[in-house]
């Protein structure tokens, strides 16, 4: 019988000591969407009960790539906790699995913002500031392969991010025409805009209030949206560098130990 509490424990402790298992659906295949964000949900309840508060929020499958190659039509989203934020840009990778790396933008609101019909304005006036952001995903499951719902239960791959260390004005540039390039150990490896992210970094902020909203949530003030990636994920290795140069912007640079 499916015991979302159960499968939640076992999700928690699979991220928690950064071990890979099978996918949930290959125990239960007829698991739903709305089962896995429940599971999410009770994973990250214990990381809470551990003192591990939430600091935000993230949203993932925001590229047409990414949705058609896993054949869906909405993002989904994850939560983050205080411990995923890196204090310094140094990943131990011997605690993760089988980590990437993806560029980002963060938005942080300092004025609540719910509910499923918000244009771009409710956003801009909820943004605080915006910050270039590196996120590092690693699926808990096995060669990085799952559905929908195994991956929404494994909280959108989540596992640590950091943001770098200028906060920029909302208005400071056009976030959708932000040229970004990715290097590894001094190799371009990928590069895009960040039109990348629904056409416009601003539209997964609402999606994400909205997609919330279904379970009468909202993004309270204070909260990081990590807002999807404007490229591919790029496979990391203990000894590698990754810089990410946002053109006009900044460079963030991760150590890979
Ligand atoms: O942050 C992301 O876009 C990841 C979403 C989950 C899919 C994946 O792990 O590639
Ligand atoms: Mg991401």
């Amino acid at each position: 019988m499916l015991d979302l509490h159960q499968i939640a424990a076992k999700m928690d402790e699979h991220q928690q000591l950064g071990k890979e298992m099978t996918k949930i659906t290959n125990d239960y295949p007829e698991l739903s969407v709305e089962e896995a964000y429940e599971i999410q949900k009770l994973s990250i309840d214990r990381y809470l009960d551990r003192n591990d508060p939430m600091v935000g929020w993230k949203m993932g499958l925001t590229s047409k790539a990414k949705q058609v190659s896993m054949n869906v039509d909405e993002p989904i989203y994850g939560r983050l906790t205080d411990s995923m934020e890196l204090r310094d840009p140094v990943l131990h990778v011997g605690e993760l699995i089988h980590p990437k790396v993806e560029p980002e933008f963060a938005f942080v609101i300092n004025k609540e913002l719910q509910g499923a019909d918000l244009r771009p304005r409710d956003v801009w006036e909820a943004t605080e500031g915006v910050y270039l952001a590196l996120e590092v995903i690693d699926s808990r499951y096995e060669n990085f392969k799952f559905t929908l719902p195994d991956v929404i239960a494994d909280n959108a791959s989540s596992t640590k991010f950091i943001l770098g260390t200028q906060v920029y004005a909302p208005s400071q540039t056009a976030w959708n025409k932000v040229k970004t390039t990715m290097l590894k150990n001094g190799e371009e490896v990928q590069s895009g805009y960040g039109s990348a992210v629904l056409d416009h970094p601003v539209h997964s902020v609402r999606e994400l209030a909205k997609m919330i909203s279904r379970e009468n949530l909202s993004i309270k003030p204070g909260m990081i949206v990590l807002v999807g990636a404007v490229t591919e994920a790029v496979s990391v290795e203990a000894g590698d560098t990754l810089e990410v140069i946002y053109e006009g912007l900044d460079t963030l640079t991760l150590e890979m130990k």
